[in-house]
Protein backbone atom coordinates (compact mmCIF):
# COMPACT_ATOMS: atom_id res chain seq x y z
CA UNK A 1 0.00 0.00 0.00
CA UNK A 2 1.45 3.72 -0.88
CA UNK A 3 2.22 5.96 2.05
CA UNK A 4 0.22 8.66 2.59
CA UNK A 5 1.39 11.92 0.88
CA UNK A 6 2.38 13.28 4.18
CA UNK A 7 4.79 10.70 5.45
CA UNK A 8 6.39 10.57 1.96
CA UNK A 9 6.76 14.55 2.13
CA UNK A 10 8.23 13.66 6.05
CA UNK A 11 10.96 11.17 4.34
CA UNK A 12 11.75 13.34 1.82
CA UNK A 13 15.18 14.21 1.89
CA UNK A 14 16.76 17.89 2.58
CA UNK A 15 18.19 18.88 -0.56
CA UNK A 16 14.23 18.13 -1.85
CA UNK A 17 12.29 19.66 1.05
CA UNK A 18 14.42 22.80 1.78
CA UNK A 19 17.49 23.55 -1.18
CA UNK A 20 18.33 26.82 0.22
CA UNK A 21 19.39 25.18 3.69
CA UNK A 22 21.09 22.09 1.74
CA UNK A 23 22.75 24.45 -0.59
CA UNK A 24 24.42 26.42 2.26
CA UNK A 25 25.66 23.13 4.10
CA UNK A 26 27.53 22.45 0.89
CA UNK A 27 28.90 25.56 0.78
CA UNK A 28 29.60 25.29 4.28
CA UNK A 29 31.22 21.75 3.06
CA UNK A 30 33.23 23.15 0.91
CA UNK A 31 34.52 26.29 3.09
CA UNK A 32 35.67 23.54 5.19
CA UNK A 33 37.79 21.64 2.88
CA UNK A 34 39.30 24.72 1.34
CA UNK A 35 40.52 26.67 4.00
CA UNK A 36 42.99 25.83 6.71
CA UNK A 37 41.00 25.64 10.28
CA UNK A 38 43.44 27.09 12.55
CA UNK A 39 40.72 28.32 15.43
CA UNK A 40 42.13 26.49 18.16
CA UNK A 41 38.86 25.56 20.03
CA UNK A 42 37.49 24.62 16.59
CA UNK A 43 37.97 20.18 15.11
CA UNK A 44 36.36 18.17 13.37
CA UNK A 45 34.18 15.57 14.37
CA UNK A 46 34.36 11.93 13.22
CA UNK A 47 31.73 10.56 11.47
CA UNK A 48 30.53 8.57 14.15
CA UNK A 49 29.98 11.18 16.15
CA UNK A 50 28.13 13.09 13.19
CA UNK A 51 25.96 10.02 12.95
CA UNK A 52 24.85 9.78 16.55
CA UNK A 53 24.08 13.30 16.57
CA UNK A 54 21.72 13.40 13.81
CA UNK A 55 20.04 10.45 15.23
CA UNK A 56 16.04 10.31 15.60
CA UNK A 57 17.55 10.25 19.49
CA UNK A 58 16.22 14.05 19.10
CA UNK A 59 13.13 13.31 19.15
CA UNK A 60 12.92 11.83 22.49
CA UNK A 61 12.19 13.90 25.66
CA UNK A 62 14.23 12.62 28.52
CA UNK A 63 13.80 15.24 31.86
CA UNK A 64 16.00 13.75 34.85
CA UNK A 65 18.23 11.10 34.76
CA UNK A 66 19.11 7.70 33.87
CA UNK A 67 16.48 5.23 36.01
CA UNK A 68 14.20 8.35 37.25
CA UNK A 69 13.01 10.10 34.62
CA UNK A 70 9.68 12.35 33.55
CA UNK A 71 8.63 10.74 30.86
CA UNK A 72 7.83 6.88 29.66
CA UNK A 73 9.87 5.74 26.76
CA UNK A 74 12.84 6.17 28.15
CA UNK A 75 14.97 2.83 28.05
CA UNK A 76 16.73 3.26 25.41
CA UNK A 77 18.08 6.46 25.99
CA UNK A 78 18.94 5.60 29.38
CA UNK A 79 21.27 3.15 28.69
CA UNK A 80 22.70 6.16 26.22
CA UNK A 81 23.45 7.95 29.01
CA UNK A 82 24.85 5.29 31.09
CA UNK A 83 27.19 4.75 28.08
CA UNK A 84 28.58 8.14 28.40
CA UNK A 85 28.77 8.47 31.98
CA UNK A 86 30.66 5.35 32.21
CA UNK A 87 33.00 6.18 29.05
CA UNK A 88 33.91 9.51 30.87
CA UNK A 89 34.95 8.66 33.79
CA UNK A 90 36.69 5.87 32.56
CA UNK A 91 38.63 8.09 30.37
CA UNK A 92 39.75 10.91 32.94
CA UNK A 93 39.57 8.71 35.60
CA UNK A 94 36.83 10.19 38.09
CA UNK A 95 33.48 8.96 40.22
CA UNK A 96 30.99 10.97 38.54
CA UNK A 97 29.56 12.61 35.97
CA UNK A 98 27.29 15.20 34.22
CA UNK A 99 26.82 14.55 30.65
CA UNK A 100 23.78 17.19 29.90
CA UNK A 101 25.03 20.21 29.82
CA UNK A 102 24.25 21.57 26.12
CA UNK A 103 27.32 23.92 26.12
CA UNK A 104 30.61 24.89 28.57
CA UNK A 105 29.31 27.67 29.69
CA UNK A 106 26.34 25.78 31.04
CA UNK A 107 27.95 23.44 33.12
CA UNK A 108 30.09 26.47 34.62
CA UNK A 109 26.77 27.94 34.95
CA UNK A 110 25.52 25.16 36.99
CA UNK A 111 28.50 24.71 38.81
CA UNK A 112 28.35 28.64 40.40
CA UNK A 113 24.65 28.52 40.61
CA UNK A 114 25.03 24.89 42.85
CA UNK A 115 27.98 26.70 45.23
CA UNK A 116 27.89 30.39 44.76
CA UNK A 117 25.21 32.62 45.97
CA UNK A 118 25.02 35.90 44.38
CA UNK A 119 27.38 38.31 45.41
CA UNK A 120 30.28 35.80 46.08
CA UNK A 121 34.00 35.86 45.75
CA UNK A 122 34.50 34.23 42.34
CA UNK A 123 38.45 34.30 41.00
CA UNK A 124 39.30 33.20 38.16
CA UNK A 125 41.99 34.11 34.76
CA UNK A 126 41.54 37.42 33.26
CA UNK A 127 39.63 37.57 29.99
CA UNK A 128 42.54 40.22 28.61
CA UNK A 129 45.03 37.69 29.75
CA UNK A 130 43.33 33.94 28.48
CA UNK A 131 40.18 33.00 30.29
CA UNK A 132 36.71 33.03 29.10
CA UNK A 133 33.18 35.21 29.57
CA UNK A 134 31.73 32.94 32.13
CA UNK A 135 35.45 33.40 34.17
CA UNK A 136 34.01 36.81 35.88
CA UNK A 137 33.71 38.89 32.24
CA UNK A 138 31.96 42.00 33.23
CA UNK A 139 29.66 41.40 30.25
CA UNK A 140 28.93 38.15 31.49
CA UNK A 141 26.16 36.78 34.24
CA UNK A 142 29.59 35.80 36.40
CA UNK A 143 30.80 39.48 36.11
CA UNK A 144 27.33 41.14 36.96
CA UNK A 145 26.43 38.48 39.83
CA UNK A 146 29.64 37.43 41.21
CA UNK A 147 32.36 39.22 42.99
CA UNK A 148 35.31 38.72 40.35
CA UNK A 149 38.75 38.81 41.24
CA UNK A 150 40.68 38.08 38.43
CA UNK A 151 43.93 37.02 38.12
CA UNK A 152 46.44 37.55 35.25
CA UNK A 153 50.07 36.50 33.73
CA UNK A 154 53.21 38.48 34.73
CA UNK A 155 54.49 41.06 31.97
CA UNK A 156 58.07 39.46 31.87
CA UNK A 157 57.39 35.64 31.25
CA UNK A 158 53.90 35.98 30.13
CA UNK A 159 52.82 32.98 32.37
CA UNK A 160 50.81 32.62 35.31
CA UNK A 161 52.22 35.22 38.05
CA UNK A 162 51.59 32.35 41.27
CA UNK A 163 52.69 34.70 43.72
CA UNK A 164 50.32 37.84 43.02
CA UNK A 165 48.37 34.38 43.02
CA UNK A 166 48.87 33.73 45.72
CA UNK A 167 48.37 37.41 47.99
CA UNK A 168 45.07 37.96 45.51
CA UNK A 169 43.39 34.90 47.12
CA UNK A 170 44.79 35.79 50.58
CA UNK A 171 43.28 39.33 50.53
CA UNK A 172 39.89 38.33 49.20
CA UNK A 173 39.54 35.00 50.31
CA UNK A 174 36.97 33.54 47.25
CA UNK A 175 34.81 31.29 47.66
CA UNK A 176 35.35 29.40 43.97
CA UNK A 177 39.15 29.81 42.13
CA UNK A 178 38.68 28.53 38.92
CA UNK A 179 41.34 27.63 36.71
CA UNK A 180 41.73 26.76 32.75
CA UNK A 181 41.54 29.17 29.99
CA UNK A 182 40.72 29.70 26.35
CA UNK A 183 43.72 31.63 25.43
CA UNK A 184 47.11 30.08 27.96
CA UNK A 185 48.98 28.01 26.01
CA UNK A 186 50.86 26.94 29.53
CA UNK A 187 50.94 24.37 31.63
CA UNK A 188 48.46 24.90 35.29
CA UNK A 189 50.11 24.62 38.07
CA UNK A 190 47.07 22.42 39.30
CA UNK A 191 48.58 21.41 42.29
CA UNK A 192 49.42 25.05 43.75
CA UNK A 193 46.65 26.38 43.14
CA UNK A 194 44.69 23.44 44.99
CA UNK A 195 47.05 24.32 47.74
CA UNK A 196 46.17 27.76 47.58
CA UNK A 197 42.51 27.27 47.63
CA UNK A 198 42.72 25.08 50.56
CA UNK A 199 44.79 27.70 52.70
CA UNK A 200 42.30 29.92 51.83
CA UNK A 201 39.08 27.48 52.29
CA UNK A 202 38.06 27.94 48.76
CA UNK A 203 36.26 25.35 46.50
CA UNK A 204 38.68 24.54 43.21
CA UNK A 205 37.30 24.35 39.86
CA UNK A 206 38.89 23.51 36.56
CA UNK A 207 37.41 24.50 32.93
CA UNK A 208 39.61 22.33 31.09
CA UNK A 209 37.42 22.85 27.37
CA UNK A 210 40.47 23.91 25.69
CA UNK A 211 42.87 20.84 26.92
CA UNK A 212 40.02 18.03 27.29
CA UNK A 213 41.47 15.82 24.42
CA UNK A 214 45.25 16.49 25.46
CA UNK A 215 44.21 15.99 28.92
CA UNK A 216 42.66 12.64 28.25
CA UNK A 217 45.44 10.95 27.25
CA UNK A 218 47.93 12.54 29.40
CA UNK A 219 49.66 15.17 27.03
CA UNK A 220 48.65 17.66 29.08
CA UNK A 221 48.30 17.64 33.46
CA UNK A 222 45.23 16.34 34.35
CA UNK A 223 43.49 18.75 36.79
CA UNK A 224 40.87 16.06 37.88
CA UNK A 225 42.97 14.92 41.15
CA UNK A 226 43.06 18.25 42.53
CA UNK A 227 39.48 20.21 41.78
CA UNK A 228 36.43 20.02 43.04
CA UNK A 229 34.83 20.03 39.99
CA UNK A 230 35.79 20.13 36.07
CA UNK A 231 34.16 21.50 33.42
CA UNK A 232 34.73 21.07 29.57
CA UNK A 233 33.40 21.28 26.24
CA UNK A 234 32.92 18.36 24.16
CA UNK A 235 33.61 19.49 20.99
CA UNK A 236 37.35 21.30 21.00
CA UNK A 237 40.62 19.41 21.40
CA UNK A 238 38.37 16.06 22.59
CA UNK A 239 36.67 16.20 19.03
CA UNK A 240 33.39 15.27 20.22
CA UNK A 241 29.79 16.69 19.15
CA UNK A 242 29.07 20.55 20.15
CA UNK A 243 28.08 20.57 24.61
CA UNK A 244 29.23 20.25 27.58
CA UNK A 245 30.16 17.98 30.85
CA UNK A 246 30.98 18.25 34.63
CA UNK A 247 32.98 15.73 36.42
CA UNK A 248 33.69 15.44 39.91
CA UNK A 249 35.14 13.02 42.58
CA UNK A 250 33.11 13.50 46.06
CA UNK A 251 29.79 12.14 46.08
CA UNK A 252 28.58 14.89 48.53
CA UNK A 253 28.62 17.05 45.24
CA UNK A 254 26.48 14.99 43.10
CA UNK A 255 23.20 15.90 44.13
CA UNK A 256 24.10 20.27 43.96
CA UNK A 257 25.28 19.42 40.66
CA UNK A 258 22.53 16.78 39.26
CA UNK A 259 19.88 19.17 40.42
CA UNK A 260 21.56 22.41 39.20
CA UNK A 261 22.28 21.19 35.70
CA UNK A 262 18.13 19.86 36.01
CA UNK A 263 15.72 21.33 36.91
CA UNK A 264 18.01 23.89 37.96
CA UNK A 265 19.28 25.44 34.69
CA UNK A 266 18.36 23.19 31.78
CA UNK A 267 14.86 21.11 30.74
CA UNK A 268 15.40 17.96 28.65
CA UNK A 269 18.75 17.25 27.54
CA UNK A 270 19.48 16.62 24.20
CA UNK A 271 19.77 13.10 23.73
CA UNK A 272 21.23 13.13 20.27
CA UNK A 273 24.42 15.10 21.63
CA UNK A 274 24.38 12.66 24.47
CA UNK A 275 24.73 9.85 22.31
CA UNK A 276 27.53 11.74 19.74
CA UNK A 277 29.07 12.45 23.60
CA UNK A 278 29.20 8.84 24.61
CA UNK A 279 30.47 8.12 20.88
CA UNK A 280 33.47 10.48 21.24
CA UNK A 281 34.56 9.29 24.53
CA UNK A 282 34.98 5.44 22.80
CA UNK A 283 37.03 7.64 20.11
CA UNK A 284 39.00 9.22 22.27
CA UNK A 285 39.72 5.95 24.52
CA UNK A 286 41.15 4.19 21.19
CA UNK A 287 45.13 3.55 21.13
CA UNK A 288 44.92 6.12 17.84
CA UNK A 289 43.76 8.97 19.72
CA UNK A 290 46.73 9.06 21.62
CA UNK A 291 48.86 9.42 18.67
CA UNK A 292 46.58 11.69 17.02
CA UNK A 293 47.10 14.22 20.32
CA UNK A 294 50.28 13.54 20.26
CA UNK A 295 50.56 15.17 16.43
CA UNK A 296 48.54 17.96 17.88
CA UNK A 297 51.36 18.46 20.29
CA UNK A 298 54.16 18.50 17.88
CA UNK A 299 52.27 20.60 15.25
CA UNK A 300 51.76 23.28 18.06
CA UNK A 301 55.06 23.13 18.61
CA UNK A 302 56.38 23.26 15.08
CA UNK A 303 54.30 25.97 14.19
CA UNK A 304 55.06 28.27 17.03
CA UNK A 305 58.53 27.53 15.95
CA UNK A 306 57.78 27.85 12.40
CA UNK A 307 56.13 31.47 12.98
CA UNK A 308 59.27 32.49 14.77
CA UNK A 309 61.29 32.10 12.25
CA UNK A 310 59.35 33.84 9.79
CA UNK A 311 59.53 36.46 12.46
CA UNK A 312 56.28 36.51 14.48
CA UNK A 313 56.81 36.78 18.38
CA UNK A 314 54.83 33.38 20.27
CA UNK A 315 53.76 35.12 23.56
CA UNK A 316 55.45 33.83 26.32
CA UNK A 317 58.11 31.90 23.71
CA UNK A 318 55.87 29.23 22.51
CA UNK A 319 53.20 26.94 23.95
CA UNK A 320 52.70 23.76 26.17
CA UNK A 321 49.56 22.66 24.69
CA UNK A 322 47.66 22.72 21.26
CA UNK A 323 47.27 26.40 20.89
CA UNK A 324 49.56 29.85 20.71
CA UNK A 325 49.02 33.49 20.53
CA UNK A 326 51.12 35.33 18.13
CA UNK A 327 51.59 38.62 18.99
CA UNK A 328 51.71 40.73 15.41
CA UNK A 329 53.30 44.03 16.25
CA UNK A 330 56.77 43.26 14.49
CA UNK A 331 54.47 42.56 11.29
CA UNK A 332 53.06 46.09 12.24
CA UNK A 333 49.15 44.73 12.02
CA UNK A 334 46.24 44.08 14.24
CA UNK A 335 45.06 40.93 14.77
CA UNK A 336 41.41 42.41 13.64
CA UNK A 337 42.96 43.30 9.71
CA UNK A 338 45.35 39.89 9.96
CA UNK A 339 42.08 38.19 10.72
CA UNK A 340 40.84 39.80 7.50
CA UNK A 341 43.70 39.03 5.53
CA UNK A 342 43.93 35.76 6.55
CA UNK A 343 40.02 34.87 5.48
CA UNK A 344 41.03 36.38 2.28
CA UNK A 345 43.73 33.67 1.84
CA UNK A 346 41.24 30.96 3.06
CA UNK A 347 43.27 30.83 6.51
CA UNK A 348 40.96 31.07 9.65
CA UNK A 349 41.86 32.38 12.79
CA UNK A 350 40.73 34.31 15.23
CA UNK A 351 41.85 38.06 16.38
CA UNK A 352 42.77 37.80 20.39
CA UNK A 353 44.41 40.19 22.71
CA UNK A 354 47.23 39.81 24.09
CA UNK A 355 48.54 39.83 27.68
CA UNK A 356 48.83 43.75 28.55
CA UNK A 357 47.15 44.82 25.24
CA UNK A 358 47.61 48.33 24.32
CA UNK A 359 44.64 47.64 21.42
CA UNK A 360 40.73 47.54 22.19
CA UNK A 361 40.04 43.75 22.21
CA UNK A 362 38.01 44.33 19.10
CA UNK A 363 41.00 44.89 17.22
CA UNK A 364 43.89 42.69 19.04
CA UNK A 365 47.42 42.92 18.59
CA UNK A 366 47.40 39.04 17.88
CA UNK A 367 46.17 35.85 16.45
CA UNK A 368 45.28 32.71 18.35
CA UNK A 369 46.53 29.90 16.39
CA UNK A 370 45.29 25.87 17.55
CA UNK A 371 46.73 22.82 15.68
CA UNK A 372 43.62 20.66 16.57
CA UNK A 373 41.96 20.62 13.12
CA UNK A 374 44.78 21.03 10.94
CA UNK A 375 45.94 17.60 13.23
CA UNK A 376 43.08 15.41 12.25
CA UNK A 377 42.87 16.30 8.32
CA UNK A 378 46.72 14.41 8.86
CA UNK A 379 48.80 17.55 8.50
CA UNK A 380 52.21 17.62 10.52
CA UNK A 381 55.40 19.43 11.31
CA UNK A 382 56.34 20.03 6.90
CA UNK A 383 52.91 21.13 6.66
CA UNK A 384 52.87 23.21 10.04
CA UNK A 385 55.97 25.56 8.07
CA UNK A 386 54.26 25.83 5.14
CA UNK A 387 51.08 27.36 6.73
CA UNK A 388 53.68 29.95 9.05
CA UNK A 389 54.64 30.60 5.21
CA UNK A 390 51.36 31.72 4.09
CA UNK A 391 50.46 32.89 7.19
CA UNK A 392 53.68 35.73 7.10
CA UNK A 393 53.14 35.87 2.89
CA UNK A 394 49.41 37.17 3.03
CA UNK A 395 50.22 39.93 5.98
CA UNK A 396 53.01 40.74 4.23
CA UNK A 397 51.21 40.81 0.96
CA UNK A 398 47.86 42.54 2.48
CA UNK A 399 44.18 42.93 1.80
CA UNK A 400 43.56 43.00 -1.60
CA UNK A 401 46.79 42.37 -3.14
CA UNK A 402 47.45 39.90 -6.19
CA UNK A 403 49.97 38.03 -3.67
CA UNK A 404 47.06 36.99 -1.67
CA UNK A 405 45.71 35.09 -4.43
CA UNK A 406 48.44 33.23 -4.92
CA UNK A 407 48.51 32.31 -1.11
CA UNK A 408 45.22 31.31 -1.38
CA UNK A 409 46.29 28.80 -4.35
CA UNK A 410 48.95 27.59 -2.76
CA UNK A 411 47.02 26.70 0.38
CA UNK A 412 43.91 25.06 -1.95
CA UNK A 413 46.92 22.89 -2.81
CA UNK A 414 47.73 22.08 0.13
CA UNK A 415 43.77 21.10 1.50
CA UNK A 416 43.55 19.40 -1.61
CA UNK A 417 46.43 17.00 -0.12
CA UNK A 418 44.66 16.64 3.42
CA UNK A 419 40.70 16.09 1.99
CA UNK A 420 38.67 16.58 5.42
CA UNK A 421 35.12 14.68 4.38
CA UNK A 422 35.62 11.73 2.31
N1 LIG B 1 34.69 30.55 22.34
C1 LIG B 1 35.59 29.52 22.79
C2 LIG B 1 36.96 29.68 22.25
O1 LIG B 1 37.07 30.03 21.10
O2 LIG B 1 37.93 29.43 22.94
C3 LIG B 1 35.59 29.35 24.25
O3 LIG B 1 34.34 28.92 24.65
Amino acid sequence: MASAPSVRAHAAPLAEVDPLIASLIEKEVERQEHNLELIASENIASRAVREAMSSVLTDKYAEGYPGKRYYGGCEVVDQVEDAAIERVKALYGCQFANVQPHSGAQANMAVYFAFLEPGDTLMAMNLAHGGHLTHGSPVNFTGKMYNVVPYGVSPESETIDYEEFHRLAKEHRPKLIVSGATAYSRKFDFARIRAIADEVGALHMCDMAHYSGLIAVGEYPSPIPYCDFVTSTTHKSIRGPRGGMILWNDEKYSKPINMSVFPGIQGGPLMHVIAAKAVCFHEAAQPSFKDYQRSVRANADALAEAMTREGFRIVSGGTDSHLMLVDLRPFGVTGKVAQAVLDEACITTNKNAIPFDPEKPFVASGIRLGTPAVTTRGMGPGEMAEIAHFIASALRAGEGSDEISGVRESVRALTARFPVHF
